[in-house]
C-alpha cells in the first residue's frame, strides 16, 4: 500500500523564510485513505499552540518511494529532578556518559541563543566543538518518520506513562537520530514556554527524560545532535530528512 509522509509548520508574522517565527511543526506517514484524519490531527496541532496563533501554515503531502525501515522505540527513562540547575548538571552529566568531551559540551551551551527559534537541530561535531550544518536560520528538520497511535499506546501503558503527543513525537524522533552511527547523543528542550521536560539521548542510555530543564514562560527551546565522523554530512543530513522511519514497539 502506497504510504505518505504530511509535513505541517506553522508561524506568525510570516513564513519561516520571510522572517516569520516558528510556533509549531509536525509529522505523519499515512495511508492514502487516512490523509484526511493525517492532515486534521497536524492542523488541530497548528491552531492549537500555546505560542499563539500562527498566521502562516503549510501543510504538504508526499507519496514516500522508498521502501520503510521498522524499528523499536529507545528505551525511555523519567529522572525527576527538584530544580532546572539539578537538572542542566544531570543534562551535562549524562552527554558527557554518551561520549560528548567536556569541552565540547560547554562550547554548546555557549553558542546556545543561535539554536533557539530555530524549526530544526543544530549539528554539533564533538571532535572540533563547532557546529556543522549549514542551516544557519533553519537548522535541520528530521522528516519522514511516524509510529502508529495504537501500538504507541500499548507501549506507553506497559511503561506506566500517560499517553502524549508529544512524548510520541519527541521519542520517535530521538529513535530516528540516535539509530545512526554517527549520531553521538541528542540533547533537546521544548520551546513551548508551558512545557519544561526535556530530555538527553543516545544508543546506550536510550531517551532520558529529565523534568525540568527550563522555566516555566522561558520561549528557548534547544535541539542539539552532537556527531562524530561527520565526514560525509551531506549523507548523514539526508537521512535525518529522508530516510522513511517507522516505529513499532
Ligand atoms: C517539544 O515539545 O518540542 C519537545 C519535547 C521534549 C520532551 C518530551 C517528553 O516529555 O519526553
Amino acid at each position: 500500500e502506497n504510504l505518505f509522509s504530511v509535513r505541517m509548520r506553522a508561524s506568525k508574522n510570516g513564513a519561516h523564510e520571510d522572517g516569520g517565527k516558528h510556533i509549531s511543526g509536525g509529522e505523519q506517514i499515512s495511508t492514502y485513505s487516512h490523509l484526511k484524519d493525517a492532515v486534521n490531527v497536524l492542523l488541530d496541532k497548528a491552531l492549537t499552540h500555546s505560542r499563539g496563533n500562527p498566521d502562516f501554515m503549510q501543510i504538504q503531502i508526499e507519496l514516500i518511494d522508498k521502501p520503510i525501515t521498522k524499528c523499536k522505540p529507545l528505551q525511555v527513562g523519567t529522572i525527576e529532578v527538584e530544580s532546572v540547575e539539578e537538572g542542566q548538571l544531570i543534562a551535562r552529566n549524562l552527554l558527557e556518559q554518551a561520549g560528548v568531551p567536556i569541552v565540547c559540551i560547554e562550547k554548546a551551551y555557549q553558542q546556545m541563543k543561535e539554536c533557539s527559534g530555530l524549526r530544526g537541530a543544530i549539528l554539533f561535531d564533538i571532535h572540533s566543538g563547532k557546529r556543522v550544518d549549514d542551516r544557519s536560520d533553519k537548522g535541520v528538520r528530521v522528516s519522514r518518520m511516524d509510529w502508529l497511535t495504537t501500538n504507541y499506546e500499548k507501549w506507553a501503558t506497559y511503561n506506566n506513562m500517560l499517553v502524549s503527543q508529544r512524548v510520541k513525537e519527541a521519542l520517535v524522533l530521538a529513535t530516528k537520530v540516535n539509530r545512526h552511527p554517527a549520531t553521538v547523543a541528542e540533547l533537546c528542550w521544548s520551546d513551548d514556554p508551558e512545557y519544561i521536560t526535556g530530555y538527553v539521548a543516545s544508543k546506550e542510555l536510550g531517551y532520558q527524560r529529565i523534568t525540568k530543564l527550563k522555566t516555566y514562560g522561558d520561549e528557548h527551546g534547544c535541539r542539539i545532535f552532537f556527531v562524530n565522523g561527520a565526514s560525509d554530512l551531506d549523507s548523514y543530513i539526508n537521512y535525518l530528512e529522508n530516510e522513511p522511519l517507522f516505529v513499532q514497539w
